[in-house]
């Protein structure tokens, strides 16, 4: 169905992926690329309201009402930005996709794995990623990055033995080849050197 990039970076909070998605769609529009940059939850009208809901503390949708708004915000995005960006041969760098969904709704709050697969799997239907790259830093480095959790945010209110099951479950994607792993202790200048690095392999 297409003929265009799909690429995604992952992480915990405070890893980098805004920074390195805007360093990496510089980096690749410099080299003459037609680049699409967007991010999860988000992306169009429906996914960004979807997103203001799913992080506003006034709110506490159950683990499965998560997944599904995720789902549906994702749904919107792939239909409204990724696949029209893709058909016509775009390079598409996203700022998370389902491995948050898996990490987060799957291993941070105890939804059957398989069943967010399979979510995950229908809602994307009929993409393929090209490259996932998981931004690794543990969440406590990720913290300090940020200068401590947004309370603003309902996610980042969380525990921490939460982000610990999200950091497992990332790692277990990065062990079973489904996200490459970019060591992004460093800074930021060498993790994006890695990113692209690995990126360039793909185009
Ligand atoms: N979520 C989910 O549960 N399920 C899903 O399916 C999806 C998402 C798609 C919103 O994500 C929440 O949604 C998130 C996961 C959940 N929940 N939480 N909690 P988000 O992407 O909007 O939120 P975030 O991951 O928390 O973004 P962030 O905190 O902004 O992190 P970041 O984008 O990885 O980092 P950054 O903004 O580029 O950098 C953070 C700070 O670190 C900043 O001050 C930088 O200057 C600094 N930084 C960056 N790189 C470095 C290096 N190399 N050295 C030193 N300092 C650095």
């Amino acid at each position: 169905m297409k003929n265009g990039k799909f690429i995604v970076l992952e992480g915990c909070e405070g890893a980098g992926k805004s920074r390195q998605c805007k360093f990496l769609s510089e980096a690749l529009i410099a080299r003459g690329f037609d680049v699409v940059s967007t991010r999860e939850p988000g992306g169009t009208p429906l996914a960004e309201g979807l997103r203001g809901m799913i992080l506003d503390p006034a709110y506490s949708p159950d683990a499965l009402s998560e997944l599904y708004m995720y789902s549906a915000a994702r749904r919107d995005h792939l239909n409204g930005v990724v696949f029209p960006a893709l058909q016509s041969g775009k390079v598409v760098v996203c700022d998370r996709f389902v491995y948050s969904t898996l990490a987060y709704q799957g291993y941070g709050r105890g939804l059957d794995i398989d069943f967010v697969r399979e979510v995950n799997a229908r809602t994307t239907a009929p993409l393929n990623v090209d490259l996932a790259l998981f931004l690794d830093v543990t969440p406590e480095v990720g913290f300090e990055r940020k200068g401590g959790a947004d309370n603003a945010d309902r996610l980042e209110r969380e525990n921490t033995e939460f982000f610990e099951r999200v950091y497992v479950g990332f790692e277990d994607m990065c062990a079973s080849g489904e996200l490459i792993r970019i060591d992004a202790g460093g800074t930021k200048e060498e993790t994006a050197d890695k990113i692209l690095r690995e990126v360039l392999r793909i185009l």
